[in-house]
């Protein structure tokens, strides 16, 4: 999108729901009011819905439903998370580039969505589903002075982000299914795949990846995962916006990952621990000493870890890849 475009596209969101003249425009922007109408004939050809008064100006009705960076950060709430996004059309998967720009030295916080993931990634080689314009497929790179075996605390964290973000946004309670999905009413709304770049003992960078499935309609969703998936649209009957969805998350993510920085992971542990549904089930997983156990989980331990109690009352530590079954 063009520089004045794009400044014409702010002001009109700043205003959402006034009018703006075309003179104030061509003001601000220092361009002439035939330029401001011109660009806003290109704003219209692209989908927004622009309503044009005489006198009065112009008056953003709509969006177009696609993403662009100036709305998700017009009235974003955050001090870092989101300064800096990255945005795609299309990408093999937004792991890989948030990879990629961890290594070339990006600051933290630095954030790469895609409308749509060719090869989206689950955890264990398993593929993630992300068609185009439907969802949030987003990674975030962070670079926090914690130990690599604390890493899961921040699946865990994000968790707990999303389900308060979408809450917020649209809301809709759902749960967290130990360590990675959030569900409602059973079937999976979102994954998160947390992956590491490591020295020695150290943490170079974290990439927190979240598929949030938004837009879908049943149709959108694969066969062999209808049983298991849902969307925001199929559950609420409307689209619902995602610009709004991402800034909730981006606000929620911080907010919790500042507590977590400061105040340790306890605080977190314990929201976790208030929306998931793994409590008090049976499973069976391989413990950390690589025993097979089955046994009810109790909670998670201040690491991350969930922490399971077979029949004879002895407790395991489990690591999220180790579930077997539920
Ligand atoms: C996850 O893996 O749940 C983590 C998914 C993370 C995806 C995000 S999108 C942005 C970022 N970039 C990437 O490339 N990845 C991250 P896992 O627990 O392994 O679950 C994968 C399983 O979920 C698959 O084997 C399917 O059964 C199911 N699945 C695939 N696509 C789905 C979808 N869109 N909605 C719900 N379930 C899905």
């Amino acid at each position: 999108m063009s520089e004045t475009r794009n400044e014409i596209l702010k002001q009109l969101i700043i205003h959402k729901g006034e009018y703006v003249s075309g003179q104030m425009l061509s003001d601000a922007i220092g361009c002439s009011r035939t330029a401001v109408w011109k660009q806003v004939k290109e704003l219209i050809h692209g989908g927004y819905e622009i309503e044009s008064v005489n006198r009065k100006g112009y008056r953003l009705l709509s969006s177009s439903g696609q993403l662009t960076v100036t709305e998700i950060q017009t009235g974003l709430n955050t001090q870092t998370l989101g300064t800096r996004i990255h945005l795609y059309d299309q990408l093999p998967s937004t792991q890989k580039k948030a990879h990629y720009f961890a290594e070339e030295g990006a600051e933290e916080g630095t954030i790469v969505i895609a409308e749509e993931q060719t090869q989206g990634r689950g955890r264990l080689g398993r593929a993630w589903h992300s068609p185009k314009g439907t969802g949030i497929w987003m990674s975030t790179m962070l670079r926090p002075d914690i130990k690599p075996r604390q890493a899961p605390q921040l699946t865990l964290l994000t968790a707990v982000a999303l389900v308060k973000a979408i809450k917020k946004a649209v809301g809709i309670e759902c749960q967290i299914k130990w360590p990675n999905d959030i569900l409602y009413k059973g079937k999976k709304l979102v994954g998160i795949l947390t992956e590491l770049q490591t020295e020695t003992d150290s943490i170079r960078a974290v990439l927190v990846g979240t598929g949030l499935n938004v837009n879908q309609s049943k149709e959108d969703i694969p066969e062999n995962l209808h049983d298991v998936a849902t969307s925001l649209k199929i559950i609420k009957g409307e689209e619902v916006d995602r610009i709004r969805l991402i800034q909730c998350i981006l606000e929620a993510f911080e907010s919790l990952y500042l507590t977590y920085l400061q105040e340790g992971f306890n605080i977190i542990r314990l929201m976790w621990e208030s929306y998931a549904l793994t409590i008090g089930q049976s499973l069976t997983a391989q413990a950390t000493n690589g025993e097979t156990v089955t046994g009810i989980a109790q909670g998670i331990d201040e690491a991350g870890l969930l922490l399971l109690k077979d029949e004879q009352g002895t407790q395991y530590k489990v690591l999220s890849a180790n579930i077997r079954s539920v």
